[in-house]
């Protein structure tokens, strides 16, 4: 019976410093523990978004006590676009902060929930980012390498900007406008009746000063911030033809090396960065009209009923794109009207 009694007793005591050595192991492992983050993005200084990354990147080094350090790099100076999101994919330390439809070369399904003219409001798109739909969507984005730490730092609804006024689709006809390189982007404008011409962003004030292009479409946020109203592109034709978001992607490899009590602090910080944007830019869209209308720009309504026509063909499902899910975004987005 003693002898039993001291097996029992060791074995505790083998399992007490098991626990007692991983519990050192882990704090050893925090301890010492140290990652650059190299995170790209497209916009300027000026925009809300880039002091967003700014301001949440400095709020995770404060909260990690300096294990968790992301450089931010503003307009494109790194890797951005498809070139950013591809370094995600590759591996490597990098955050890549690009609209979802960069992220639907890997899984079609985000071309749908990039779809035009799908959104009344940000608080429709952001509700939508937390159903199952879009749960299952990022499920899918983690097979194919993509971690998505979040997808609403909304920078505003897309309009037409222009030098000359544009209220229908024929308006548009012959009209050179600049888009972002995304198919999603491509198949929009063209469905709208322009010659859709794909620049990086650093190229398009000078190709709409130059003539190379008739316009380009933004947000106002976008048009104030990168001083678009400055060139003659001076007519704001408010199609709200896309939700202007951003997602923030990283390697799964690289968030699966990251200790938990880390991964918890980035995802917090990323998703209240996220909120805190949205709620700013609610509440400033009124005075960024008012704003660039004393800079001259004029803003003109349009025939919301020709462009809807005119895009309807981009709701069918495209390859790769699964089953019904236009239907299962028009569900969810009817639930909350
Ligand atoms: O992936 C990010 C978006 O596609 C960027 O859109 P773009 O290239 O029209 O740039 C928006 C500007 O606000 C950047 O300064």
């Amino acid at each position: 019976m003693k002898k039993k009694g001291l097996i029992v007793a060791g074995i505790m005591l083998l399992a007490a410093m098991a626990v007692f050595a991983n519990a050192e192991a882990e704090s050893d492992s925090t301890g010492d523990y140290k990652l650059v983050l190299k995170l790209s993005h497209v916009f300027s200084p000026a925009e809300q978004l880039t002091k967003s990354m700014d301001a949440v990147a400095q709020s995770i080094l404060e909260k990690t006590d300096g294990a968790i350090e992301i450089q931010t790099f503003p307009q494109a100076q790194l890797p951005a676009y498809k070139e950013g999101v591809e370094q995600v994919v590759r591996g490597a330390d990098f955050i890549s902060v690009e609209d979802p439809s960069f992220i639907g070369d890997y899984v079609p399904d985000f071309k749908a929930l990039y779809a035009p003219m799908l959104y009344r409001s940000f608080d429709e798109y952001v509700a939508l980012t937390e159903t199952e739909v879009v749960e299952q969507m990022m499920a899918r984005a983690e097979e194919q390498g993509i971690k998505i730490l979040a997808l609403d730092y909304i920078y505003g609804f897309r309009n037409l900007i222009t030098k000359k006024v544009i209220e229908t689709p024929a308006d548009l006809a012959g009209m050179k406008i600049r888009t972002p390189g995304s198919k999603s982007y491509i198949d929009t404008l063209t469905a709208m009746g322009a010659i859709a011409t794909p620049l990086p962003w650093g190229e398009t004030l000078s190709a709409v000063q130059q003539g190379v292009v008739d316009g380009l479409e933004g947000s106002e946020f976008t048009n104030l911030g990168t001083k678009v109203y400055e060139g003659p592109a001076k007519n704001v034709a408010t199609t709200r033809h896309i939700l202007g978001t951003c997602g923030v992607y990283i390697s799964t490899e690289v968030w699966a090396s990251i200790p938990e009590e880390y991964r918890v602090i980035i995802q917090e910080e990323f998703t209240n960065g996220a909120t805190d944007m949205v709620n700013l830019l609610k509440s400033q869209h009124g005075d960024v009209v008012k704003e660039l209308e004393s800079y001259g720009v004029k803003f003109n309504e349009v025939n919301d009923a020709a462009f809807r026509e005119a895009l309807a063909p981009l709701y069918a499902e495209q390859p790769g794109m699964t089953p019904g899910v236009f239907q299962s975004i028009f569900s969810e987005l009817d639930s909350m009207r």
